[in-house]
């Protein structure tokens, strides 16, 4: 069971799925209205190429493993419940859960933890990876696109409330331990991380934000930032709006030469370490 998060398929999705996003809390009408916009102006309005890219991972990672691979969404269609349904129509007796992002929080990985536990109701085995944010081939392949910049790097993540901390969530501490491991494996020195896509709901959230951090830099002297968006693994709004769109323009504002890495997205060498964490998972129930 591939997970994502999960994107509308067409404009006049985005109501719902922001519902579905809030939890049954109430949406703000001009934040619906701003969302709305964010998706026309990237160009979706009939179909999204986000969903698209995450078939294509599913794809290749089904051809990888010669096992069947089903996309579950958090937020949209396919539902992680449908997909548990699918695989279990088909006879799976076990399910291996592993989401298309690589850092644990309660409020990210857990949540989608929850919905294939209550989902599955015990029908079948289920063997989640609960996180894969030190995976070689994933540092490796972040790594080998800042070996030799001249540029400060700037990683960056999803923000999350700044609460989570004082449960001891593992997030933050997961975010740096990667960022530390690509750095290293670059031989980068010069780096800094920020958090990025932080939502108005009304609490502090982890920072800074990358925004007000391109500004920091820009007053400290530096002139050309290469962004890292390790915390994500396909071009999705995140990337293209909050990136490309929003910190660009900050960064143009700021006479900043601003570029960002690529995406891992369906590039075969991630497709190869997604299964391998799989194969590691089945390996070691095997063994036990
Ligand atoms: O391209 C797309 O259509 C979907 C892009 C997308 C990704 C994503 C990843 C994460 N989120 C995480 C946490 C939160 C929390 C809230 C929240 C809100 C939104 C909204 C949109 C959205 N997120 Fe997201 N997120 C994506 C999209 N996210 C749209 C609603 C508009 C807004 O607030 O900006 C706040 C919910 C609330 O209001 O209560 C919390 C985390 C991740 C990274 C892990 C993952 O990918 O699952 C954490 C991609």
């Amino acid at each position: 069971m591939l997970m994502a998060y999960g994107s509308p398929k067409r404009i006049e999705d985005v109501p719902a799925y922001y519902a579905d996003i809030r939890g049954g809390r109430p949406v703000r009408p001009e934040l619906l209205e701003e969302l709305t916009h964010r998706y026309r102006r990237l160009g979706i309005e009939d179909s999204n190429p986000l969903n698209e890219i995450t078939e294509r991972t599913r794809a290749a990672l089904e051809q990888e493993l010669g096992l069947p691979v089903f996309t579950g969404m958090k937020h949209w269609t396919p539902r992680i419940g449908d997909a548990v349904e699918i695989a279990l129509a088909g006879g799976a007796q076990t399910i291996v859960g592993l989401v298309l992002a690589p850092h644990y929080s309660r409020m990210s990985i857990g949540g989608y933890r929850a919905q294939v536990e209550e989902a599955l109701a015990d029908r079948a085995e289920l063997l989640f990876v609960e996180r894969w944010h030190d995976e070689p081939a994933l540092v490796e392949l972040w790594a080998k696109q800042l070996r030799g910049t001249d540029a400060h790097v700037v990683f960056t993540a999803h923000s999350l409330p700044g609460r989570i901390l004082d449960d001891g969530d593992p997030y933050q501490a997961q975010l740096l331990e990667t960022a530390t491991a690509i750095a290293q494996a670059a031989g980068v020195t010069d780096w800094s991380f920020s958090f990025q896509s932080e939502s108005a709901t009304g609490e502090p959230w982890l920072g800074p934000d990358i925004l007000d951090h391109l500004e920091a830099l820009h007053a400290q002297g530096q002139t050309h930032v290469l962004v890292a968006p390790i915390g994500f693994v396909a071009d999705h709004l995140e990337i293209r709006w909050d990136l490309d769109t929003e910190a660009q323009e900050k960064a143009k504002e700021l006479g900043l030469r601003l570029e960002r890495a690529d995406m891992p997205n369906d590039d075969p060498a991630f497709v190869a370490a997604l299964a391998e964490i799989v194969r590691r998972v089945l390996a070691v129930r095997s063994a036990t």
